[in-house]
């Protein structure tokens, strides 16, 4: 799936300031959104790894208003660590290496950027929850990146993605999609397009709370799916969290949705069998306790209340951004079979009807806490 030869993957990795020699540089993970890849180096008698990442220009228009907000970001929070003395910082917190000319990213003669991290080792990431453990670990590492985010000295980070979240914004797109048809594929889509508009009520409520200013502006992750925090292959532990394009200001509303629409049903985002997408009531009391038990600290009651809420409002707003781009023609989200980004829909929608009819007892759990 790599669409970069290891001799090209050689000579980008040869612009940052890594010496030693090189042994090999291949594809690690070929997500939605950027390419990402790893190399290996002798170095000191000893191989290292790197990951080299290109950023999507299509989707990051200013990437290096992107990189400026991931050097703020990480180095605040490697300093916040390092006032903690905590332990194996280059495990708990991204290190961005510099290009040799002392830059955070090389622009390749393609008009590319690229960017280069130290490698975290003994980690892993999952696609879906394998125990209620695990969406307190996610919980806890989300809760845990906002706080150490929410001290962050300076002016107000840049808005990677303009209206990222901004669910109105979204579900007029989809309606433009309809409109237009580009791919003539509405037809097909009928049911899921009736839903979205069924549901259009959703889309404002936190809008109307951000205006008001009942709910508060903080910097956020923006994309708190399960498969960003990277847990310790021993312990089961969160380590730290990853892809940091989004970091950005936003409301805390947006990530713990997120981490409900990707942790609490044991599927794949793209499960066909929508039976088994289901909002399964002990992984979310596990991800809300892990939730609280770092960002408790600072959040406000209006923004505890709207908890469960956020995780209906978030699977909505992501399954009207797949079921736009496949009315589109797919050109955002990468896919990999024909029709994907509806099943991707189906299964969000799914999600929004198991979270319906367990909202209130989801909200008592909350508030009992
Ligand atoms: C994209 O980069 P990745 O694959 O983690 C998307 C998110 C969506 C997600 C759905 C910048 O995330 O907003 O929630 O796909 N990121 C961007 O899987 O659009
Ligand atoms: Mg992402």
């Amino acid at each position: 799936m790599s669409s970069y030869r290891e001799d090209q993957l050689q000579d980008i990795s040869k612009r940052f300031q890594i010496y030693g020699e090189i042994l090999h540089a291949e594809a690690c993970k070929i997500g939605h959104i950027n390419e990402t890849y790893t190399a290996t180096y002798a170095q000191g008698g000893v191989n290292v790894r790197y990951i080299h990442q290109k950023i999507n220009r299509h989707v990051f228009q200013a990437p290096d208003e992107v990189m400026g907000n991931l050097m703020r970001v990480t180095s605040h929070i490697r300093s916040r660590l390092e006032n903690e003395s905590t332990k194996d910082i280059t495990r708990r917190v991204l290190i961005v290496v510099p290009t040799r000319t002392g830059e955070s990213f090389f622009v390749n003669p393609d008009g590319d950027f690229w960017r280069t991290f130290v490698f975290v080792e003994g980690v892993q990431s999952f696609e879906s929850v394998e125990s209620p453990k695990q969406a307190f670990e996610a919980g806890h590492a989300f809760g845990s990146f906002q706080n150490y985010l929410s001290d962050l000295p300076g002016e107000r980070l840049h808005e990677t993605i303009p209206q990222f979240h901004n669910s109105r914004v979204r579900f007029n797109a989809l309606l433009k999609a309809i409109e237009q048809d580009h791919a003539n594929r509405a037809a097909n889509a009928k049911p899921e397009i009736d839903f979205c508009l069924e549901n259009e009520a959703l889309v404002d409520v936190i809008l109307k709370g951000l205006d008001s200013g009942e709910i508060p502006e903080r910097v956020t992750h923006n994309d708190t799916k399960f498969n960003n925090v990277m847990m310790d292959k021993k312990s089961g532990r969160s380590m730290c969290v990853v892809d940091l394009d989004t970091v950005m200001p936003g409301t805390v509303l947006y990530d713990f949705g997120d981490m409900v629409r990707t942790t609490t049903s044991p599927t794949l985002e793209d499960e066909r069998d929508l039976d088994r997408v289901v909002m399964q009531m002990p992984t979310f009391q596990e991800l809300v306790k892990g939730y609280l038990s770092t960002a408790g600290a600072f959040l406000t009651s209006k923004e505890k209340s709207l908890l469960s809420f956020s995780g209906k409002l978030i699977a909505f707003t992501i399954g009207l951004r797949f079921l736009t781009d496949y009315l589109s023609g797919d050109h955002y989200f990468r896919v990999h079979r024909q029709g994907h980004n509806l099943d991707r829909a189906r299964t969000q929608f799914k999600l929004v009807r198991s979270i319906v009819e367990q909202e209130e007892s989801m909200q008592k759990f909350v508030d009992s806490l």
